[in-house]
């Protein structure tokens, strides 16, 4: 099958969500060599993330008429619309299933019997408590959460539209991403939060001892992902793990906002999140050998590039 998508300009590129954090990277990196339209409601995605040559088609993903129409417009389809607190989630089950999985089998079905190929946003939080770390893609999955298991459900019917249908799907499953356009907010990522703290000079609020671990993934590796697993001949019916494979503390994150600031903000330790996860690293094993996928930003790099300007 051809896989020439990207690299022509009648080709038409659906982004769900694109008006998001994620989403609008991926916009800005296709739109010269294709048609982009954003589809997103800018409920959670901003409107001043768009670039001006994008089409916006604003609409919520919980009208499967729209969403079946745009997908059928598409050669090539990223979906990254989603209710991404983990912490919402919990408190509300029923709104967060109904946006991030009943979404992802109207865009399935509609890439059915097409060559449309489906790039899906799915989550280190399938495998909840890791059992072993590196955590590789046959890792159990064990979600604690709604969350959770919605972007597993979702991450395995790219899998099975995949084996049934032949669909071109692929769940690319993120770690903890950071970079521009991350909005600081109580549901946000610790690195947009800290970075906020630190230019405010106000406390920078470490939750526990600081010794937890996670993998910080810049969002310009997790753009270059998308754009190889568009293209990738073998990368459909794969769930595929996005991070650099490294760790760091949170402790040693805070030092190094702190650092990359200028900031004089005290480094203060609050209390510990309830069911936080000790220690987080991505095995990326199958992202080299399926993508050709290699991080540019370890964290320290990720972070100056991102903080220190
Ligand atoms: C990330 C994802 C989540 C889900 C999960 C899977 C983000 C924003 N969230 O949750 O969607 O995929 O991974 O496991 O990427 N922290 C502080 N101080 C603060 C805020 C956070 O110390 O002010 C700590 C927090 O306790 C945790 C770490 O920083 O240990 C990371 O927190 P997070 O909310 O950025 O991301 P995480 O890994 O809980």
């Amino acid at each position: 099958m051809e896989r020439t998508k990207l690299n022509s300009s009648g080709t038409e590129v659906l982004i769900i969500g694109g008006a998001g954090f994620i989403g609008s990277h991926i916009a800005d990196s296709l739109v010269d060599n294709a048609n982009v339209t954003v589809y997103d409601n800018l409920s959670t995605g901003r409107s001043e993330n768009l670039h001006p040559d994008v089409s916006l088609l604003n609409d919520t993903i919980r009208n499967p008429e729209r969403l079946t129409g745009a997908v059928e417009q598409a050669d090539l389809v990223f979906h990254l619309a989603a209710q991404v607190s983990v912490q919402r989630s919990i408190e509300g089950p029923i709104f967060s299933h109904e946006t991030n999985l009943d979404p992802i089998l109207t865009i399935l079905e509609a890439a059915r019997g097409s060559d449309t190929r489906v790039v899906f946003a799915s989550s280190a939080a399938i495998y909840g408590e890791p059992e072993y770390t590196p955590i590789d893609e046959d890792h159990p999955k064990e979600p604690n959460s709604p969350y959770g298991l919605e972007k597993l459900t979702a991450d395995q019917y790219c899998r099975l539209y995949h084996d049934l249908y032949d669909v071109e799907a692929v769940a690319l499953r993120y770690f903890n991403v950071y970079g521009p356009r991350q909005q600081a907010g109580d549901y946000s990522g610790v690195i947009s939060i800290f970075r906020e703290q630190a230019r405010a000079g106000d406390p920078i609020t470490v939750e526990g001892d600081g010794a937890q671990t996670r993998d910080f993934v810049h969002v310009d590796d997790v753009v270059q992902a998308n754009l190889l697993a568009a293209t990738a001949e073998d990368a459909p019916g794969n769930g595929i793990n996005v991070g650099t494979g490294t760790e760091i503390t949170i402790r040693e994150l805070a030092e190094a906002v702190r650092q990359a600031t200028n900031s004089d903000s005290e480094i203060v330790h609050v209390e510990p999140r309830e069911g936080d996860i000790k220690e987080s690293v991505a095995d990326i094993s199958l992202a080299r050998k399926e993508l050709g996928y290699e991080p540019k930003y370890e964290i320290y790099d990720g972070i100056e590039a991102y903080l220190g300007e």
